[in-house]
């Protein structure tokens, strides 16, 4: 291990001999962290961990997002993608066009179709079984990551199902895993003002916690830098924390810089790097149930993420390709990376890459095809 560095803030003291023996933090330790400015000892800490659980290794994957339509019957302040049902720029594919677009890009074989979307009016749950069916007769081999529980809870109410039987339908389709989005920050007060019309803080967990009762692994994430308190963002990830005690479903925790342009927040400043850091680095000492920690390169940029790998990340998702979300909101970074720069990045950063799969199975690589070793 590292030779211990001197802390500047001596309320970091305890906390580090907790780390040191693998004891859980408290909410009161969690909101000094996102207080102090001792940053270096909070990201030295949090590397502490993060080498405990995974050494070098740093994941990655092969991905490509596919965002099937952007008409969303919510119209949540912080989002920059979503259009009104009548709103010309909206869109909506026909199936041919999903199964299309899913074989666009790279020659690199993608491991992993990561589908989001609106919530569309009109589109079915059948509709969706059929997307995923259809993918998975084209793309067999692609581990299909689908639907948040925001998603999730929108079907069930438009076809009167229960969440449940709307996930085993999906399931059975072929939805292998979920992303993590949608979750934002569960505090009621900030859900009121950036997401009134999402599912609360409490069904977006309840979801999960039945998605995770059924077997499908999912991811986390919670959205930061807007209108939030250090003490929400502690009780967002304690909450996440209290669900994975009780279910051990969730794969990885994905902070997300809120992205304001073209927004109707658009008068709160982007974050900063050293927010961006700090979000890592908490996330990496609070989560001490969730094996990963995702620096998203596409919303946090290559080199700050590449940083975090220093931070508490072990993670740096994916090639991505075709990103909607984060751009439509003024993501300056590029829409997909190639495999050769995410090896780059990792190597740089002294870390040892390692691809994976959707589950963090490692994937072994020739030319044109890939094995998934398990
Ligand atoms: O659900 C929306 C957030 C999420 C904005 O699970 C915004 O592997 C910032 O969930 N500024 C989508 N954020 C991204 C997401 C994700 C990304 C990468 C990997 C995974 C995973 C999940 O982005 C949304 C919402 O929470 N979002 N608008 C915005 N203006």
């Amino acid at each position: 291990m590292a030779i211990t560095p001197q802390f500047e803030d001596a309320r970091l003291l305890p906390i580090r001999d907790k780390v040191l023996n693998g004891a859980r933090l408290s909410f009161e330790e969690g909101v000094t962290l996102f207080r102090t400015s001792d940053i270096l000892g909070v990201g030295w800490l949090a590397n502490v961990v993060r080498e405990r659980l995974h050494g070098d290794t740093t994941f990655f994957n092969v991905n490509r997002h596919i965002n099937p339509t952007d008409v969303c019957t919510a119209s949540c302040r912080l989002c920059a993608f979503g259009k009104k049902a009548k709103d010309p720029r909206g869109y909506t594919m026909s199936l041919d066009q999903v199964w299309e677009v899913a074989g666009h890009g790279y020659s690199e074989a993608v491991s992993e179709f990561h589908i989001v979307g609106g919530l569309h009016p009109e589109l079915t749950l059948d509709w969706y079984c059929e997307m995923l069916r259809g993918l998975k007769a084209r793309y067999p081999q692609v581990h299909l990551k689908a639907f948040t529980m925001v998603e999730i809870a929108y079907l069930a109410k438009r076809a009167k199902m229960s969440i449940r039987d709307v996930l085993i339908k999906l399931r059975d389709a072929g939805m292998d895993s979920q992303p993590g989005g949608g979750a934002e920050v569960f505090s009621e007060r900030v859900r009121r003002i950036i997401c009134d019309h999402k599912i609360d803080g409490n069904e977006w967990l309840d979801v999960a916690k039945i998605s995770h009762e059924l077997g499908i692994k999912t991811n986390c994430t919670m959205l930061y830098g807007h209108i939030e308190t250090e003490e929400d963002r502690v009780d967002h990830l304690v909450r996440l924390r209290e669900v994975q005690d009780q279910t051990g479903g969730f794969q990885t925790y994905i902070p997300l810089a809120f992205h304001p342009d073209n927004t109707s927040l658009s008068h709160i400043p982007k974050t900063t790097g050293y927010d961006d850091l700090r979000n890592i680095a908490v996330a990496r000492l609070m989560l001490d149930n969730i094996p990963h920690i995702k620096a998203y390169w596409v919303m946090m940029s290559e080199a700050v993420a590449q940083i975090a790998l220093r931070f508490g990340a072990d993670d740096l998702d994916g090639t991505v390709v075709e990103e909607k979300i984060y751009h439509d909101a003024g993501a300056k970074t590029s829409q997909a990376l190639r495999r050769g720069e995410l090896l780059r990045l990792i190597r740089e950063a002294g870390r040892e890459p390692q691809e994976r799969d959707t589950l963090y199975r490692p994937v072994q690589r020739t030319e044109t095809a890939f094995t998934i070793l398990v």
